[in-house]
């Protein structure tokens, strides 16, 4: 397969980059996190988006060099960001079960000098309902180190609200097809309620992904939802235009 054989060779070769979309307080409208989203540069096929190539990585092992960069350049970008800014990184259930998670982690850290509290680590559901505990126990290691922990693209997996008790998590972020459905349909509205409850009883921060209008932003708000991200705020952006990016949505 010629894109394996592309894919072995994109780090020594310089073809990835990390474009960060913000994420902000609906509230303050303050930035509060930028999310690390990857790009692969291929010489002949142009941008490669991560759906194509992920799931690539993960079959063949690939996604732990693969991730242990993002994880390294995500904190050295970050280390120039102010300092109430975190960033996020998305991880992959193979970063659990192959890597060393946490030694990753913590040598990105160091080697950005970046403080534990600054970083965000988005899991999937999935990753929770297996080596349940081995996955608990890495967790509750680096929340130690100040990292926090979102669970991503939430209520689309199998949702087992159980985790929410057993596992250390400080985000929620509901899936964007809640937040599409949100001016149709009142039963959309009624679930980001209840999840934005569910999170504060819980002690845990709300966030909203792919808000695209305004008034998808201003049900948000009307729901207790607590933060937001989508186009409709800004799109992922390379790291060299988030001053401007800073700069327009003070
Ligand atoms: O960037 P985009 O919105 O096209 O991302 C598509 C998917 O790829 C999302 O599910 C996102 O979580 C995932 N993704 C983006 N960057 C990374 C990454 O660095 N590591 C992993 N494991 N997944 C990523
Ligand atoms: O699964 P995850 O949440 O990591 O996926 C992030 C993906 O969502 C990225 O591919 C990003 O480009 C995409 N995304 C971000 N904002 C929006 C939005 O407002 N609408 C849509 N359709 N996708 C978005
Ligand atoms: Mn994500
Ligand atoms: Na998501």
């Amino acid at each position: 397969l010629q894109l394996e054989v592309d894919l072995r060779q994109a780090l020594q070769r310089s073809e990835f980059e990390l474009f960060y979309q913000p994420i902000v307080n609906i509230e303050s409208k303050q930035i509060v996190t930028f999310e690390a989203l990857l790009r692969w540069h291929h010489p002949q096929k142009g941008t490669i988006p991560p759906t194509t190539f992920i799931p690539l990585a993960e079959e063949t092992g690939l996604i732990v060099p693969i991730g242990d960069w993002v994880l390294q350049q995500a904190c050295r970008d970050a280390a120039s960001w102010p300092q109430d800014v975190r960033v996020a990184v998305n991880l992959s259930s193979v970063q659990f079960r192959r890597g060393a998670l946490e030694l990753s982690v913590t040598r990105a850290l160091a080697a950005a000098g970046l403080h534990g509290s600054r970083l965000e680590l988005e899991i999937t559901e999935s990753i929770l309902l297996h080596d349940e505990e081995i996955t608990r126990d890495i967790l509750n290691r680096l929340r130690v180190l100040g990292v926090h922990i979102a669970i991503d693209d939430f209520g689309t997996g199998y949702s087992a609200l159980s985790y929410l008790r057993s596992f250390p998590l400080d985000k929620i972020k509901i899936d964007r097809s809640f937040v599409q459905d949100l001016s149709r349909e009142t039963s959309a509205a009624a679930i980001v309620r209840a999840i934005s409850e569910l999170g504060q009883a819980l002690d845990m921060t709300i966030v909203a992904e792919g808000v695209e209008t305004a008034e998808q932003l201003r049900i948000l708000g009307d729901q207790r939802c607590t933060q937001a991200q989508g186009y409709f705020i800004a799109y992922p952006q390379p790291a060299a235009q988030l001053i401007r990016v800073i700069e327009e949505l003070k």
